[in-house]
């Protein structure tokens, strides 16, 4: 299959199917330009999210784990044409690649967005600006603890690695809660998987949180809400919606 036809696949595919989230970066990401996958900078300082995340982890973090999801996907997918295809478009259509391209191309798509959907303390205020995600919080959960209870417990409850999502499903036009394995993601054509866009993500890896919570991981979780960044969940919601 050349890369016209795979696009042509996938974009067939994904008519209701899969609902791609338009991301602002995904698209500022060059992928797609022949050079493969590429590790974006973090959006502020490693310690910019002390003392809730400590720098030493996300320096390992992000430039030892994200930067090996990276090269082990183009690896990968060199002289493929899925090399030069969207991560999202990518993470869409995973059923029909295999399990390497899978992970890592999981990897690379969670932490990308895991690391916008966290923000310096001292930017916190941000949740004056969610109003449309607070609304459809309110009007799925009832308010916003009871989220934030089912959230804490599918990123408890996950048995091992993974993460934990808050996403909007097109088709029921609802906000759920849910867990994924490894690095698994709800845009994923797996089966099982409820599809939906991602609005909120936590990484419940070890290597997220075990140099300062080790096996604590329910206060990691806890700790998160001070750090997530409020106005960029609203944006992806927006986004999610109007697809
Ligand atoms: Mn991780």
């Amino acid at each position: 299959m050349d890369k016209r036809d795979f696009i042509k696949t996938a974009a067939m595919a994904s008519i209701g199917a899969v609902i791609i989230p338009n991301i602002g970066w995904a698209k500022a990401m060059p992928n797609g330009g022949g050079g493969g996958f590429t590790l974006p900078k973090l959006p502020y300082a490693t310690n910019a999210l002390e003392p809730h995340i400590d720098a030493k982890t996300m320096e390992i973090h992000h430039d030892k784990h994200h930067q090996a999801y990276v090269t082990k996907l183009n690896e990968a997918l060199t002289g493929k044409p899925e090399f030069n295809v969207d991560v999202t478009d990518l993470v869409a259509h995973i059923s029909s690649q295999p399990m390497a391209v899978r992970n890592n191309a999981g990897g690379h798509y969670n932490h990308s967005l895991f690391w916008t959907l966290l923000a310096p303390v001292a930017k916190q205020g941000a949740m004056a600006k969610a109003k449309s995600l607070l609304a459809a919080i309110d009007a799925k959960f009832g308010n916003l603890a009871n989220m934030q209870e089912a959230f804490n417990k599918a990123a408890t409850g996950q048995f091992g690695s993974g993460w934990a999502w808050l996403c909007y499903d097109p088709k029921a036009k609802e906000l759920f809660v849910t867990s994924t394995p490894n690095q698994d993601n709800p845009l994923m054509d797996l089966p099982g998987m409820r599809n939906g866009s991602p609005v909120i993500a936590l990484d419940i890896w070890e290597h997220a949180y075990y140099l300062k919570y080790q096996n604590k991981r329910a206060d990691y979780v806890k700790a998160f809400w001070s750090i997530l960044d409020w106005e960029r969940a609203n944006q992806l919601y927006e986004v999610a919606v109007k697809q």
